[in-house]
């Protein structure tokens, strides 16, 4: 049976990679549905990443409600209200360093809100099978590779870190759903995202945002700690194949077949960034400083992504350079962007701009 893939709830869509998304489908694909993004507006989520959308399509084929994926009866109601057939589920806490700081929120989001999410969708779809669950994960729920080797689909989970042993246990949750009542579901692994919108915490915007404000550029241990670096209009290009054509019960590898040294990834960045300023590229070199490492730092991810490939048709289509390229002049030319999210304003602009809708 066809898929409806009519009302789609994205949750996080205010966040890095759900804002790709939600941007992707109204303005590169057919899609012709609606997409109701659920998101907590964490530290993590920015609806002015999705103001443009919101100014064309606000109240007619998108609707953003603040809410939280662990809040049951809110997730049902939206269920009953827009009629959801689809749920693509981006809503986590995301980043390694935190969650070795602080594992709790990791644990109630990650786990107990894919948990709710399953089991509202359970219980409100029943046996229909034109329903699906996508649930977005990571890499790192299989742990640490030496030089060789890949991360298959097949690849037993072996998480290190709170953050992954969190989307691990939500994978597992996943799977235990549609293998005990036939939910419908697919289930994504992929390597590092970069690209427009990635709050300045992880690896490439905030190098990106310290070589402009000529702030020290911290590299763990000895910097030669491995990521497969993927595009994020790539990821989200696949999962959107996904959504149409993805087999139910099955779980899909997207890497960028792109590894890199994070020393030698920050030193394309300084000449990326050297070449869009007038900054030296020695004085950029200057900046970098080696510090302690990450408790339990994972040392190479890699990414054997050939099934997405060969079942479904999904190759990467930005190089590297181009991609990183691309990224750098985003990051210099949205100042303002930049600024209210490194000074907290953004949360302000949320409150001038929210729309409530239930
Ligand atoms: P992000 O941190 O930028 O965004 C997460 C979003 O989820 C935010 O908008 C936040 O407000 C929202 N959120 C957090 N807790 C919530 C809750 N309890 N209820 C509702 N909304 C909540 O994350 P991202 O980088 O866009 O990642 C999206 C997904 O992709 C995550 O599941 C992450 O594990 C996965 N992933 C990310 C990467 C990457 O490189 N960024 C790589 C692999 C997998
Ligand atoms: O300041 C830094 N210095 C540094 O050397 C930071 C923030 C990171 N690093 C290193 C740690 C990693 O080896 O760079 C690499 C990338 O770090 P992050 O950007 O924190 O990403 P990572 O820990 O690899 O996890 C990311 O990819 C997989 C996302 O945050 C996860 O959500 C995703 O699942």
């Amino acid at each position: 049976m066809a898929r409806s893939l009519h009302n789609i709830l994205v949750t996080g869509g205010a966040g890095f990679i759900g804002s790709n998304f939600i941007h992707y489908l109204f303005e590169k694909t057919d899609f012709t549905g609606r997409i109701v993004n659920y998101d907590a507006l964490t530290y993590a989520g920015n609806l002015e990443n999705l103001a443009d959308i919101e100014k064309k399509f606000g109240g007619s084929r998108y609707f953003f409600i603040k809410g939280d994926i662990t809040d049951r009866p809110y997730v049902e109601h939206v269920f009953r209200d827009y009629a959801i057939d689809t749920v693509v589920n981006f809503a986590a806490e995301s980043h390694v360093d935190r969650s070795i700081l602080g594992p709790e929120t990791f644990i109630k989001t990650n786990v107990f809100g894919t948990y709710t999410l399953l089991d509202v969708a359970h219980h409100a779809w029943g046996k229909r099978e034109d329903t699906l669950f996508h649930h977005v994960s990571t890499d790192e729920v299989f742990g640490s590779l030496s030089e060789e080797g890949y991360f298959r689909e097949d690849t037993a989970y072996d998480p290190h870190s709170p953050y992954s042993a969190s989307k691990a246990a939500s994978d597992h949750l996943v799977m235990a759903y549609h293998y005990t009542y036939g939910l419908p579901t697919t289930l994504s692994n992929c390597s590092n995202n970069y690209g427009p919108y990635q709050f300045p915490e992880k690896l490439i915007p905030l190098m990106i945002l310290n070589m402009k404000e000529r702030k020290p550029l911290p590299v763990y241990g000895d910097g030669k700690n491995v990521r497969d670096w993927l595009y994020v209009e790539d990821h989200v290009a696949a999962l959107w194949l996904i959504l149409q054509k993805g087999k139910s019960g099955e779980k899909y590898n997207i890497g960028g077949e792109n590894e890199w040294e994070n020393i030698h990834l920050i030193r394309r960045l300084i000449s990326f960034v050297a070449e869009e300023t007038d900054i030296d590229p020695k004085e950029l070199e200057s900046l970098v400083v080696f510090v302690r490492d990450r408790p339990g730092h994972d040392r190479r991810y890699a990414i054997d992504c050939s099934k997405i490939k060969k079942e479904l048709g999904w190759k990467q289509k930005s190089t590297f350079d181009e991609g990183l390229r691309q990224t750098v002049h985003w990051y210099l030319t949205n100042d303002g962007w930049c600024a209210r999210v490194k000074s907290g304003e953004y949360q302000k602009w949320i409150e001038k701009n929210y729309v409530r809708r239930i």
